[in-house]
Formats: C-alpha cells, structure tokens, sequence
C-alpha cells in the first residue's frame, strides 16, 4: 500500500532525528550494570537492545506500539460481524503506531492477499518436504526456499544506498508476512492430509480467515480464533529468542527471509514456541491418567510428580512476565464467550490455572508461577478439530512474522549496526571480577 509505506518513511525519517540527536547527547548515559549473574544466567533483563514495534511490562504484559492487548482487541478494526482484531490491522499498527482507516485496510487486505502468491515451482519444492519432518523444520525451510524472491538481497546485490535499506526490507516484511500463512497451509496438508487439495485462498476474506480457510477449517468462530491467536502472539518485544534471533541474523544484513527462518528455528525450541505443543500434551496425559472425572487434588499431585521427574509445567512461567500473561486471559475470555461450559479440555485448562501457581510458588525458586500464553492456545484449538498439536508453534510462527518482520523495516530504518556483544571464558570472567 502506498499510504502504508510512505507512513512507514515519514515516522523512520522523524525517529531518525530523535535518535540522532539522543545518541548526540546521551550516548555515553548508563542504562544499568551488568552483573556476572546476568552474564552466565542468558542475558536475563540486561538492557542490550533497540526495538521499536512492542514493548513487554513485567505485570500488564505486551504493548504494541503503546497500547496493551485489551486496547488492541477493543480498538482494532474488525471482520464484519466479528469480535476480535484482524491480523492485518495489528501489522499496520506495529508499522506505524496507529490502526488503519477502514479503506486503508481494505486497500492492504487485497495487498496482502496478493502478495501471498507464491511461483509455483517453489510451492512444488515446499510440498515436496517429508511427511514426516517436524512441521517447524518445514517451516524455516519453507520461509528459506522463497528467499530467492528477497527484494533486499537484489537491492542490495545491486548497490542500492544504506539510508535506503528500509525500503526494500519493508517490501519483503510485507511478503513474508503475506506468504508466511501459505507455506503454513500447505505444511498443514503435507503433513496430515493431501497437498493437491488445498482449499483456495478467497480474495474477498482477511488473513485469518483465509488462513483457516486454507487449513480446511470453515467455522466462523474458529476463524475469529485464528484472527485473535495471530494477533496476540505477534510480538512480545525484542529480547525474546524469535524475535532477538531474527533481529540478530538481521543484523548482519541477511534478508528477511534468512532472518525470519532463523528466528522460527529458535521459536522451534520447547522452551520457547514449541512450550504450547508441549503444553497439550501435558493437559493430554493428565487426562489419560486420570479420565475425564479429575480433580484439583489429583492436578496438584499430577504437576508435583512432573516436577519431581525432573520437568518444567509447559506454559507455566516466564523470563520477564510476573503476573498472568495477558494473552492467556485473552484465550480464556475467547473461551468463556464462544466455548460451551462442558468442555472438559478447558475445564482442565482453567482448573490447572487454580491449581499449578500454588504447586509452583512453593518451589521457591520459580520467579513467575502463572501460566503463559501456551497453557491455554492448545485447548482452543483442539475444541474446533485442530489436534494436530506438532503442527502448534508453525501457527505461533505465522503469527510471530508480524512481529519480528515490522520490527526488522524498523531495524534497517534507524540503521542500526550488526550485533556484537562482549563473550568471556570462564577464566577470564573469573580473572576479572578477582582483579577488579
Ligand atoms: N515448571 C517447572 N520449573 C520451572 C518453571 C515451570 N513452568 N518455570 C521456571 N522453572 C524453574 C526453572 O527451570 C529454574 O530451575 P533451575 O534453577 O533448577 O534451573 C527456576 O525455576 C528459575 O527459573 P525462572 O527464573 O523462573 O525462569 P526462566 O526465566 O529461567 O525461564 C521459562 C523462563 C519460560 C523458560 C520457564 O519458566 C519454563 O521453562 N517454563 C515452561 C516452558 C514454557 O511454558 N515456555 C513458554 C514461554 C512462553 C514464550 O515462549 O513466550
């Protein structure tokens, strides 16, 4: 879209002058000390990073662009007759800092929707994959195979000017985000039904009815699902492994199919996007164990034998939240509004949420007891047919090259370098610390 893009220069070309003038003058200010601590335990909440499109508050959870997940679903354009925000509004939104009008969005839908072609021989090579290889491998893979079509890398190649950068980065950001959710369909039907039978895409719907429609779903209220998962799993700031590991590869001005395949192999991790397949499978042998007839004695005792084998909770915990995560509750309003009180799945879900926070506090050492956007995404999906829980993080990928993908037009926008940071031996840190 036109309007789109020149949004996206005029904001760079003004935060470029903020930015300019904030290094000018306080380039040299602290931000914090780094402690060995911080050094050897992954970073954790060491200030290291720029990232303009969200920002992650350790209580009231995720911002995109200054408004929290309830703003964003109230405020957000919707389908005709729907609930929940449209995936393409949040991506205009993470782009620029606003929704856009209702014939913006019009305008961007059949963008979008035409910028998800994706050459044939390259769908051939995709559908090609094994059906057996892990839905995520097909994933980075998929993302990869399209690169050749990177408007970046031919710019680049080409010579074009480093203040230009952004402008080819935001032409592929689009395209993968557009592509993305076709490479997800056809992963879908490579691996579970018949890849010569993927339903159509229709140019009349948004993407996340599109997208379902493609994985062969037709119920309007799953399709309000897919539209609600894909915008609150979009972004949760930089510093999280996707996002900071297509920010990183980004960095080196690796295009953004090379970056966002990167950040999808770290978002393939268990304790990172995987933690929601995990998630399933844990509610899932609960319930083989104890039947449908369980009860919160039996929960508590259930997570405290997982504990003592050694095990996380999956969707329990996390590295910088400390209070629900946002995103559950969003899942359990969803829930509480479209799901009827007799799915013993989502019982189970709530019943964990009453039960395992206590389990885990009394660990002593788990720094955030309550659940994450993981414990609750697989019950929903189940509910309407989607079982296929391997197949869960490729749709928390879909959802995450918002994200990562606006943040990196963002990223080559203000300019900034390719990531170095300081690594120490053991011996050295140890050197170091003693001498100081
Ligand atoms: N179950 C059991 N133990 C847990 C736990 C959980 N859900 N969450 C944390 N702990 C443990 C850690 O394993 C660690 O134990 P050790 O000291 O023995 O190694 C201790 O508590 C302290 O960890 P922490 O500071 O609370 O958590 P971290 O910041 O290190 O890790 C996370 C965060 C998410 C990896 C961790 O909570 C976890 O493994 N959760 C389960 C997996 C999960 O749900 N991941 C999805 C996260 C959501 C996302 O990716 O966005």
């Amino acid at each position: 879209s036109v309007a789109l893009k020149k949004k996206v220069e005029h904001s760079i070309q003004e935060k470029q002058k903020v930015l300019n003038h904030f290094k000018k003058e306080h380039g040299n200010a602290k931000l914090g000390d780094v402690t060995v601590g911080q050094v050897i335990g992954g970073m954790r909440s060491m200030p290291g990073l720029l990232y303009e499109t969200s920002k992650l508050h350790h209580l009231d959870g995720i911002t995109y662009r200054g408004k929290d997940l309830y703003q964003v679903k109230e405020q957000s354009p919707k389908a005709p007759g729907g609930s929940e925000p449209l995936p393409e509004a949040a991506l205009w939104l993470l782009l620029t800092g606003e929704f856009p009008s209702q014939s913006e969005l019009q305008e961007f839908q059949t963008e979008l929707f035409n910028r998800g072609q994706i050459p044939a021989e390259i769908e051939k090579l995709i559908k090609s994959f094994p059906k057996t290889m892990h839905p995520m491998t097909q994933l980075s893979m998929g993302v990869l195979a399209c690169q050749p079509l990177s408007k970046f890398a031919k710019a680049y190649h080409d010579g074009i000017h480093k203040s230009k950068y952004w402008d080819p980065t935001f032409e592929d950001a689009l395209d993968v985000c557009a592509r993305v959710s076709r490479i997800a369909a056809i992963i879908f039907h490579n691996c579970y039904g018949d890849n010569n039978k993927i339903p159509t895409a229709d140019p009349a719907l948004d993407y996340g009815a599109n997208f379902a429609k493609q994985l062969g779903f037709n119920d309007k209220t799953f399709w309000e699902l897919m539209r609600l998962y894909i915008v609150i799993h979009a972004d949760h700031e930089g510093g999280n492994v996707s996002a900071h590991a297509t920010h990183l590869v980004g960095s080196t001005l690796a295009d953004p199919y090379l970056s966002f395949s990167a950040g999808m192999n770290g978002l393939a991790g268990p304790l990172h996007g995987l933690a929601n397949q995990e998630c399933l499978k844990f509610l899932l042998d609960l319930q083989d164990k104890l039947g449908k007839t369980w009860t919160e004695d039996d929960i508590r005792q259930y997570v405290k034998d997982t504990l003592a084998s050694g095990k996380v909770v999956p969707g329990y915990g996390h590295a910088v939240l400390r209070k629900t995560d946002p995103r559950f509750m969003c899942e359990l309003n969803f829930a509480d509004q479209f799901i009827s009180k007799d799915d013993n799945l989502v019982n189970l879900v709530k019943a964990c949420y009453r039960v395992i926070p206590n389990v885990l506090e009394a660990t002593g050492k788990v720094s955030n007891p309550w659940p994450n956007v993981d414990a609750g995404s697989g019950a929903l999906l189940m509910h309407y047919g989607l079982n296929q829980f391997d197949y869960y993080t490729v749709l928390f990928g879909v959802s995450r090259a918002f994200g990562v993908m606006a943040a990196q037009v963002w990223s080559r926008g203000l300019g900034l370098p390719i990531e170095r940071p300081n690594s120490f031996t053991l011996e050295h840190l140890i050197k170091k610390v003693e001498h100081d």
